[in-house]
């Protein structure tokens, strides 16, 4: 089963729709398998966004995800990396299709909601910044104490 890192950026949190974009990842089909919120600091941004490092929107990018708190989540399920992708829509919200969390709900490339990973090696990477291994529900493992039939 595959994993993404999914983070829900301070515009999500700060009008209210971290409900709602977690509801429609769940309704999709994929699984939470961590979450929690925090404040990002200026050290993990920095780690986090890496590959951008030296790009123009690098500055505002990084003011934006620490200014106030966030939801990191590990989602779970098959091809979790793709299916949380085509979910959120393009990067830009003004070019992403309706239908798409990006494409329902933002409008600004500054401020679109939600982070997924853009790869497995980049999900792995970026799941280990926010998560320790012990933080991570295993379905696997833990199937067996659910209560209700899924
Ligand atoms: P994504 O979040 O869709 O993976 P990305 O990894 O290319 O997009 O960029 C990371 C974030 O940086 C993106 O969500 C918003 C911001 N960003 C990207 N390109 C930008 C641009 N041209 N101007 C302003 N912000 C930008
Ligand atoms: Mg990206």
């Amino acid at each position: 089963m595959d994993r993404t890192l999914v983070l829900l950026k301070p515009d999500a949190v700060q009008r209210g729709l971290a409900g709602e974009i977690i509801s429609r990842l769940e309704r999709r089909g994929l699984k939470l398998a961590a979450m929690k919120m925090l404040l990002v600091t200026e050290e993990l941004a920095h780690r986090h966004y890496a590959d951008h490092v030296g790009k123009p929107f690098f500055v505002g990018l990084v003011k934006f995800i620490t200014s106030s708190p966030i939801v990191a989540m590990v989602i779970e399920g098959e091809n979790a990396v793709d299916v949380v992708r085509n979910t959120m829509g393009v990067t830009s919200p003004s070019d992403a299709s309706p239908g798409t969390i990006r494409g329902d709900l933002a409008l600004t490339i500054g401020a679109n909601l939600i982070h997924g990973s853009d790869s497995t090696e980049s999900a792995k990477r970026e799941i280990g910044l926010f998560f320790s291994p012990g933080e991570v529900i295993d379905y696997t493992r833990d199937i067996d104490r659910w209560i209700i039939e899924s």
